[in-house]
């Protein structure tokens, strides 16, 4: 069957719908295999990626906002609102492009990935740098939301949530169950929540047979539900999740508990590392962020945390794509060497020997054409 998007292929687990639906086809994403990282995280462990970052703008946000932007539609809403670490931003102003609304959008001054930024300005957004973290930012859309004709299209909407657990759906009907473990970075905590949300309903409905744990990963330098306390300037180099009073902090510890699982902290240098792990081990392009979960997996897979005497099932979502942060990316590793258009030149720069004398029948060159 054709793929439609999320709302055609899970509607009846979603909210009734009664206008038109808003979708750029989201959803459906594949779950990699990733053999040499499972590897590293254990002997006996199958770790699966869900990529995220395959959706139509990037990230796993377009997943609510299919479902938050056609129910605003149809009450009739004609501007929405949200406050953004980037990627919620881009997708709101997609989908909003696409249902003919205006879309307002605010977001921590200075400390939005340069993808993101781009996406929210070329789908016709109207970005307001806000002076100060992320978390003002949300405080600052409630307010307004309450006392403007604006709909807020943050994970506060449920209709958000209801939308993104449509991936944990997906995961388990990829692989006929729930998988034994489920790790994701944590920001506003709205994917955590919506996750457990979508594991609890399949399993209530008897299209799993078990639930897995959740394991949760923040950023040490915006990590509020491990510290247990609020963070008043977070800082990250994974901008994405760089939050220190997240929304959903509630249901995402619950989440957390009720699952046996955990929320932990990973540095920027571990996050760092399963970056360059994902991209150069993997092939899997992915921004900062995404890669805490990976991150978070290393570390419990080196404190022996896995069983190592029978076979473990573990996915992993990877929230966004590389391209979203193409800073990061040129930041970690050596930029490209000049060379003058000469062969020696190449192969000296490659590190190559040339051979005395091209192979017989080796492509000739244009120069030799001519
Ligand atoms: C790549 O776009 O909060 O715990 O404003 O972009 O549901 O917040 C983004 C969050 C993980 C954390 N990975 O998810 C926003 C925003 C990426 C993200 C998260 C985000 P939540």
């Amino acid at each position: 069957m054709k793929w439609q998007g999320i709302i055609a292929r899970y509607g009846k687990h979603l909210p009734v719908l009664h206008g038109p639906v808003v979708t750029l086809l989201e959803g459906n994403t594949p779950l990699v295999p990733c053999p040499r990282l499972s590897r590293l995280v254990g002997a006996k462990v199958n770790l699966l990626a869900k990529v995220e970052g395959t959706n139509p703008t990037g990230s796993f946000k377009d997943r609510g906002m299919t479902v938050a932007i056609s129910k605003a539609a149809e009450e009739g809403h004609r501007t929405v609102i949200c406050a953004s670490t980037g990627n919620t931003a881009a997708s709101a102003a997609a989908y909003a492009a696409r249902a003919g609304m205006r879309c307002f959008v605010l977001i921590p001054g200075g400390e939005v990935a340069r993808g993101k930024l781009a996406q929210a300005i070329a789908h016709g957004a109207q970005v307001l740098a806000v002076e100060g973290s992320f978390d003002a930012a949300l405080k600052l859309v409630r307010e307004l939301s309450r006392r403007c004709p604006v709909a807020l299209v943050n994970s506060l909407n449920p209709n958000r949530i209801e939308g993104q657990k449509t991936a944990a759906f997906e995961i388990c009907d990829a692989l006929g169950d729930a998988p034994e473990f489920h790790a994701l970075p944590v920001g506003n905590a709205g994917n955590i929540t919506a996750y457990w949300k979508g594991f609890l309903e399949y399993s209530q409905l008897g299209l799993a047979s078990r639930l897995p744990r959740l394991l949760a990963f923040q950023a040490e330098g915006a990590a509020p539900l491990v510290l247990g306390h609020i963070v008043a300037n977070p800082e990250t180099f994974a901008t994405a999740i760089r939050i220190g009073n997240p929304a959903s902090g509630k249901q995402a510890l619950a989440a957390a508990h009720d699952s046996q699982g955990l929320i932990a902290a990973v540095s920027d240098d571990e996050i760092r590392e399963a970056y360059r792990l994902l991209s150069q081990q993997e092939g899997l392009f992915v921004e900062p962020a995404s890669a805490a979960g990976v991150a978070g997996l290393l570390k419990l897979g080196r404190e022996g945390f896995f069983p190592g005497d029978r076979p473990v099932t573990i996915t992993c979502t990877l929230t966004g794509h590389g391209l979203k942060d193409p800073d990061a990316a040129l930041a970690l590793e050596q930029p490209p060497i000049s060379i003058p258009a000469q062969l020696e030149s190449a192969v000296s720069a490659m590190g190559l020997e040339l051979d005395a004398a091209p192979p017989a029948g080796a492509a000739t060159t244009p120069e030799q054409e001519e």
